[in-house]
């Protein structure tokens, strides 16, 4: 099996350094009506890759969403799904939504031991009367759709970021750690404590013009236990409507949770502004409510419209997400509030 972060590190020498060489400076990315997909920080690529299958084969973008991030939960070097980082006391948490064209939803969130939460997020959409489920009961309802239960032991990378953590115990989110621990700039071994969160945030438009989308995480890295943030929210981590564009978000969930993230930008892009325009409108809203706090912490938006348009922004450089058309996949630096890091 391919070694997913010597298979990153070996791209970045190559094509991905070349992608974003070539598109550091394509804040928005202008693409005909679908099939499209963009998700969020450099692990979007393989994510696309998935999705790709699903898309590039005439299917459904639900079908995209789901299959695209499940190759993020499946990856142990990542720390989106059971490989993520626990909470202050030891546990793996994990929070995920889907949502498709007609406002159907699902989400489940403080899950434990079940490989794929975006999966169980769809049976809960697709076979309850409720839109979410949390802790043993979104379990429950995990093991008797037939979701194995798996060992609730800490991946190897969670274990020694873990280990290190308990020195000091202190939570203090650390900005962009996403793209330190598996981007083409990170280093070849990722330095102990640095592993903090990570999250997939993903949206797609099929060849039938319609929209979907997910988002699974591990949440915040040593969070409290019982803690959420957005990304099992319909409205803050993810929204779509199918007349105007889909929209997720990735970064300090608390802060995309005050202003409604998602739904907000895309109620922007329902005004007229473009994805691009949209995000940034709701960006420059969280760093107005945050005042100097703001320098501490990270918030990005993607936002794809019903033209297939796509776009982003986020409060500090260095996040990038992922695009695929027709035309092939692309790495995008997303515009930020501020210019440099600081
Ligand atoms: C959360 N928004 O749990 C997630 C974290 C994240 O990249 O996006 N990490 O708040």
């Amino acid at each position: 099996m391919v070694n997913r972060r010597k298979f990153i590190r070996t791209a970045s020498l190559g094509s991905l350094a070349g992608l974003l060489a070539k598109d550091v400076l394509a804040a928005e990315a202008s693409v005909s009506n679908g099939p499209v997909v963009i998700s969020t920080w450099d692990a979007g690529l393989a994510a696309n890759r998935g999705a790709w299958e699903v898309l590039g084969n005439g299917g459904t973008a639900l079908d995209a969403v789901e299959k695209g991030v499940m190759v993020t939960e499946s990856s142990i070097n990542c720390c989106v799904g059971l490989g993520g980082n626990p909470d202050r006391d030891g546990f793996v948490t994990l929070d995920a939504c889907i949502m498709d064209h007609q406002f159907n939803c699902g989400s489940v969130a403080f899950l434990e031991r079940i490989k794929h939460p975006v999966s169980v997020a769809r049976r809960v959409m697709e076979k309850t009367p409720h839109v979410m489920l949390v802790g043993s009961g979104a379990q429950q309802f995990a093991v008797a759709e037939g979701f194995p239960l798996e060992s609730g032991a800490l991946s190897p990378d969670a274990q020694k970021a873990y280990t290190e953590w308990l020195k000091k115990a202190e939570y203090k989110p650390v900005i962009n750690v996403e793209n330190k621990a598996h981007g083409p700039f990170a280093p070849a071994i990722m330095p102990t404590g640095e592993f903090n969160h990570d999250t997939i945030g993903m949206v797609a438009l099929d060849a039938k013009g319609n929209l979907s989308g997910s988002c699974t995480t591990s949440g915040m890295g040593f969070k409290m236990r019982g803690r959420l943030g957005d990304s099992p929210i319909i409205g803050a981590g993810l929204y779509v409507d199918n007349e105007v564009g889909a929209c997720t978000a990735t970064g300090q969930g608390e802060d995309v949770i005050r202003v409604a993230g998602s739904s907000a930008v895309v109620e922007m892009m329902r005004q007229g502004l473009t994805p691009e325009q949209a995000c940034k409108k709701i960006i420059e809203r969280i760093v107005r409510i945050k005042k100097e706090k703001v320098k501490d912490i990270q918030v990005a938006f993607i936002a794809l419209d019903k033209k297939g348009r796509a776009g982003s922004y986020a409060i500090h450089p260095g996040f990038s997400y992922a695009i695929r058309t027709t035309k092939g996949e692309r790495l995008i630096n997303a515009p930020s509030h501020f210019k440099k890091t600081s």
